[in-house]
């Protein structure tokens, strides 16, 4: 027997046993016996991983929103599917129905409809965690069109960059966000990208902060009214199983952001089964995931991984630091949470602060406590076990990627002994093995190595939006057959997992990937700048902050090396956001390179860390004095 929910270890070997011994039938079975299909599959996978071409439950015709919402109408239709909890805590949250969330995602999707949105088509989604994010992103859904949610904070040229790259006809913003005591032009930015975006003919906009905003003529409608006028009658579209459900841009090591593509069957599936296990959600649990909707793992565990289930999710629009250091804790007991996902970075910050603030709130409703995207460190482990799940909530070290659509490798609750800092053992279906550098698998346990998985699964990405050769190269040529995570792990004496962080030119900030190529782009079109490179190093509450190695020109102009350093940030800042600042900055006359001309990275990150025992082999350096010069400045 297949079971939906796992409930005891011996369960779960039979499950994982099961899936990896007969795959299709254990997908089979899940996905039949807990989903409504207009029509079933003729076959549960067809796969080439050399030519990394995966189809699930092919020629399967289904909607995500009919499994999301309209199913559970009929018993659940006054159970609260979204709790909104906004900014500031003196606005009244809101509670949205199932039947009033199918009625505002019928009357969206009307309007998309209206609008000339077709199914197939894509939509940029830039919103603030409000619940207009979740409805608007469920209608195009709802209506066949491609969504592609871009995360708030991304500045107006990533925006354009990733609205050019999937041709998207329609933009859906808002007039401003709140995040903290700051309010953040939403539409100001849009405005911006859009000088640069000829694919967008239409822009709807939602009022949050009424803030005054610029409409263009012809182009910029307000959203309102819209809804107002638009009728709540709304026919779901029949998708194809492999039919693309949304984009979602990650870092690659190149400068161009990668589109992501899920489709809809495998994803609706995974995303739910693994929902349902990690979290061991129940009725009348209220889930909280304190994601932004922007990244995948609000996608999966904020939006369709509960509604799937007909679970109550937490929207929240805020920060963990305003008004103060108690929110998160605030907000457990106000909704009365019972399982709370969030990321160390978060965790870290809180734990510098004074354990009254948490000590203030009885935070007994919960039951399980999460972490997700990067490792999570021993100390904020035991601070997170000690002070907010009471030593009594399992901790769900969930190891996952934008790519695998949902969660890979996790303890289940009351089910796996965890494990300070490891991810422990793989979810059924998941076939994780370790490859050495000669790319032969690592058998047994007590083993270091890169992290693959040998099988695929209903939720992994199908390709890269516009580019299946990048796809292909990324993540099935490193150890062919095998899709390559670009993580490295160790697996401990009884084969628990444990991530050590990435093996490629990602760096993991505050829980955001930044490829270190863009960065260095950005940096390199300052005009007094003539090359650079970027590294990550350990940072106390980021886990890694960003190390800049920079090259002037000879020019000798830009004498004011402060003053310098103060606009490489804005030009990364105007480029990517933000969130890549650089913390350091060292002025360098060279890099060290190899004799084939590639950057030296592991010396440099060495030399960022502070660690000037072992750079390993540099007699294949072009320039091996550098390192000397480059240790002696370090900042
Ligand atoms: C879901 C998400 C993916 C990368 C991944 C890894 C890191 C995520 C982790 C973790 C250690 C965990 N990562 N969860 N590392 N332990 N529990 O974060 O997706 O933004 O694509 O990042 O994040 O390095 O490869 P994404």
């Amino acid at each position: 027997m297949t079971r939906y929910k796992i409930n005891n270890l011996e369960e779960y070997f039979k499950d994982y046993k099961k899936s990896v011994r007969e795959p299709k039938k254990f997908w089979d079975k899940i996905a039949s016996e807990n989903f409504t299909w207009y029509q079933e599959w003729e076959k549960v996978v067809d796969f080439n991983m050399a030519e990394a071409d995966i189809k699930w439950f092919v020629n399967a015709k289904v909607n995500m929103t009919k499994n999301c919402i309209d199913r559970h109408l009929a018993k659940k239709g006054d159970k609260t599917a979204i709790i909104f909890e906004p900014n500031d805590p003196s606005e009244e949250a809101l509670h949205i129905s199932y039947t009033e969330l199918h009625e505002r995602v019928c009357k969206m999707a009307n309007v998309l409809r209206e609008q000339g949105v077709q199914k197939g088509d894509r939509v940029c989604i830039y919103l603030p965690m409000i619940p207009e994010l979740a409805i608007t992103t469920l209608a195009c859904a709802r209506i066949g069109a491609v969504h592609s949610v871009v995360f708030a904070g991304f500045s107006a040229s990533a925006v354009a960059a990733r609205i050019n790259d999937s041709d998207c006809k329609m933009i859906i913003t808002s007039d401003g966000g709140y995040r903290g005591n700051k309010t953040i032009d939403l539409k100001g930015i849009i405005d911006e990208a859009l000088a640069d975006t000829p694919c967008v003919t239409a822009v709807l906009v939602v009022k949050r902060t009424n803030s005054a905003v610029n409409m263009q003529e012809g182009r910029d409608q307000w959203l309102q009214p819209l809804l107002d006028a638009a009728s709540d009658n709304n026919t779901a579209e029949i998708m194809d199983a492999e039919d693309p459900l949304f984009i979602l841009y990650t870092s690659g090591s190149t400068g161009k952001p990668k589109g992501m593509v899920h489709t809809t069957a495998g994803y609706m599936v995974y995303a739910a089964y693994t929902f349902k296990n990690v979290f061991s959600y129940e009725d009348n649990d209220i889930f909280w995931c304190t994601a932004d909707i922007g990244w995948i793992t609000g996608h999966s565990y904020i939006l369709y991984g509960p509604l799937l289930n007909g679970a109550t999710t937490v929207i929240f629009e805020g920060v963990p630091s305003y008004p103060d250091y108690s929110r998160f804790w605030e907000v457990i007991v106000k909704h009365k949470v019972t399982q709370f996902y969030t990321a160390p970075t978060a965790i870290r910050a809180l734990a510098k602060e004074s354990l009254d603030y948490v000590q203030k709130y009885q935070l007994d409703t919960l039951k399980v406590i999460g972490s997700v995207g990067e490792p999570i460190n021993e100390e904020a482990w035991h601070w997170y076990n000690d002070h907010v799940g009471n030593k009594r909530c399992p901790i769900v070290d969930t190891w996952w990627q934008t790519e695998t659509g949902g969660i890979l490798i996790s303890p289940l609750p009351f089910v796996t002994p965890t494990k300070p800092t490891y991810a422990t053992l793989p979810l059924p279906g998941i076939q994780p093995v370790l490859m050495d550098e000669k790319r032969n698998e690592i058998e047994g346990n007590q083993v270091v190595g890169s992290l693959c998985i040998k099988f695929p699964w209903p939720g992994i990405a199908r390709t890269i939006w516009g580019d299946h050769e990048r796809y292909k190269e990324t993540y099935f040529s490193a150890f062919p057959g095998k899709y390559f995570t670009g993580d490295g792990a160790l697996r401990d004496e009884v084969g628990y997992y444990r991530i050590t962080g990435r093996v490629d030119d990602v760096v993991i900030v505050s829980g955001h990937n930044l490829g270190t190529a863009p960065i260095e782009d950005a940096i390199n079109e300052h005009p007094a700048v003539a090359e650079s490179a970027i590294v990550g190093f350990p940072h106390d509450i980021k886990g890694n902050a960003l190390y800049g190695f920079v090259i002037l020109k000879e020019t000798g102009e830009y004498r004011d090396r402060e003053n310098l350093s103060k606009e490489i940030n804005q030009q990364i800042s105007n480029q990517i956001g933000p969130i890549a600042k650089l913390d350091k900055i060292q002025f360098v006359s060279g890099l060290p390179k190899t004799r084939s001309g590639k950057i030296m990275r592991r010396i440099l990150r060495k030399i960022a860390e502070g660690d000037y025992s072992n750079f390993g082999d540099t007699s294949t350096l072009l320039n091996p004095e550098i390192v000397e010069e480059i240790k002696n400045g370090k900042v």
